[in-house]
């Protein structure tokens, strides 16, 4: 499980309450920790950095340049506008289209909007909420995060667009070299108005509470609550309002699906990879909750040789058994100190109107019965609101990974 170690931390918590909730005798067979399991979530030590928000350095980075716009000294960061005291962000219309905009933010008037102007909406205009960053090649989530910014229509409203306006594509540093060029486009409808229960597309400048690092993007970056990572561009500085009445990404060129949400799916963060003939074997893991919302969990052991259901591709006649989904975590981790109330979460209770939330991670724990000795496929799968088993909907990885994940568990006689 390598891919998801920087996951792991934020995850013991929910578990041990689960499993400590389980009864006395069935916990202490677990040997949860031993045998190549997650680090003993029970261990006190371990507890104290067990946190359901990713710490920003801890983010599975990527971000194309050469070299890579974060890794530059902070002087030269300085002089590029990747630094908060000289950043400017255009929002002009296109040149190569009719767009009408009546006062664009340009560098080239003096009236790019500059990091105090961008303070001063925040005062009025900020918002954050919980999202999962996701590369929609990458089966592992890169990190759990709180995002704060000022909504891009607030910005893109004072740039005073009047028509011929179908779409809105930016970018952000890249060298001044065309072919680092990383650029993400949305409708103008999503950044003006947003669907019913969503989040806005947000000018972000902090994670977790903390100004936004170079390496996530800082001083700021897009972040799309209902996308993959690609659309969330780094280091942003130019927003171009547009009559095209296509998408332009940079992302469509590896064979991308650039409309895609981000999909419902479930992996695998600890399981023994051995355990003994009968004994219980609890698994744990998270769920990414995407547009399809989420209603449940399931796992299934199958015999390492036996064949597969015939004609079955998506695997829906395993033998699958539920998981307990688990619910809002009780510290949030990451780094996060006291701050505004996410979108979404219930100003009395302080807690989340609902759980699990989409756009977010949810985790889930199972003690599944003992088997007989052997070597054994374990999988897991979510099943949306609709009630599509994983990968259904959506099965095709080009919109976003989610096969079922699969590991191997040795059971001994
Ligand atoms: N400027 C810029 N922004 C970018 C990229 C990039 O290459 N350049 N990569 C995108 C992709 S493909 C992903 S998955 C996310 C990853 O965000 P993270 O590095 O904060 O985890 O950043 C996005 N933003
Ligand atoms: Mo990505």
């Amino acid at each position: 499980m390598p891919n998801s170690q920087h996951l792991l931390n934020e995850h013991g918590e929910l578990t041990r309450r689960y499993f400590l909730g389980l009864s006395a005798a069935a916990v202490a067979g677990l040997g949860i920790g031993e045998a190549g399991a997650a680090p003993a979530p029970r261990q006190q030590e371990a507890l104290t950095r067990l946190e359901y928000l990713t710490h920003s350095e801890n983010f599975r980075n990527f971000g194309r340049g050469n070299p890579p716009p974060h890794t530059l000294p902070a002087d030269k960061r300085r002089e590029v506008g990747m630094d908060r005291e000289t950043w400017q962000l255009e929002v002009v219309p296109d040149p190569e289209t009719d767009a009408k905009v009546d006062s664009p933010l340009s560098r080239e008037r003096g009236t790019a909007l500059t990091w105090n102007d961008l303070m001063a909406l925040a005062r009025e205009h900020a918002v954050c909420y919980l999202h999962v960053m996701t590369c929609l090649n990458v089966a592992d989530p890169c990190g759990m995060g709180l995002w704060e910014g000022v909504p891009l229509r607030v910005v893109v409203w004072k740039a005073r667009p009047v028509g011929n306006i179908r779409r809105v594509f930016y970018h952000g540093y890249h060298n001044d070299d065309p072919k680092q060029l990383f650029q993400s486009s949305l409708p103008f409808g999503r950044v003006l108005e947003d669907p019913p229960g969503e989040p806005p597309v947000i000018l972000c400048y902090k994670l977790n509470g903390q100004w936004l690092s170079p390496e996530r993007g800082g001083p700021v970056r897009m972040l799309v609550p209902d996308a993959y990572g690609f659309k969330s561009v780094k280091w942003l500085n130019r927003v171009v309002l547009s009559n095209l009445f296509h998408a332009n990404d940079t992302y469509a060129g590896g064979n991308n699906d650039i409309d895609t949400w981000l999909k419902t799916f479930a992996r695998f963060l600890s399981y023994p990879k051995t355990a003994r003939a009968g004994q219980p074997l609890p698994v744990t893991g998270l769920a990414q909750v995407g547009i399809a919302g989420l209603s449940a969990v399931q796992a299934w052991l199958h015999p390492a040789g036996a064949p597969l259901p015939a004609d079955d591709p998506y695997l829906t006649k395993g033998d699958w058994k539920p998981a307990e989904l688990l619910g809002p975590p009780a510290q949030w981790g990451g780094g996060l100190p006291e701050g505004k109330l996410p979108l979404g979460f219930d100003p009395k209770t302080g807690k989340p109107k609902e759980w699990p939330m989409r756009f977010a991670l949810a985790h889930w724990a199972a003690l599944l019965p003992g088997v007989p000795a052997g070597t054994y496929a374990l999988r897991c799968r979510t099943i949306d609101v609709a009630g599509h088993a994983q990968p259904m909907p959506r099965p095709f990885p080009k919109s976003g990974q989610n096969p079922v994940h699969r590991v191997q568990v040795q059971i001994e006689g």
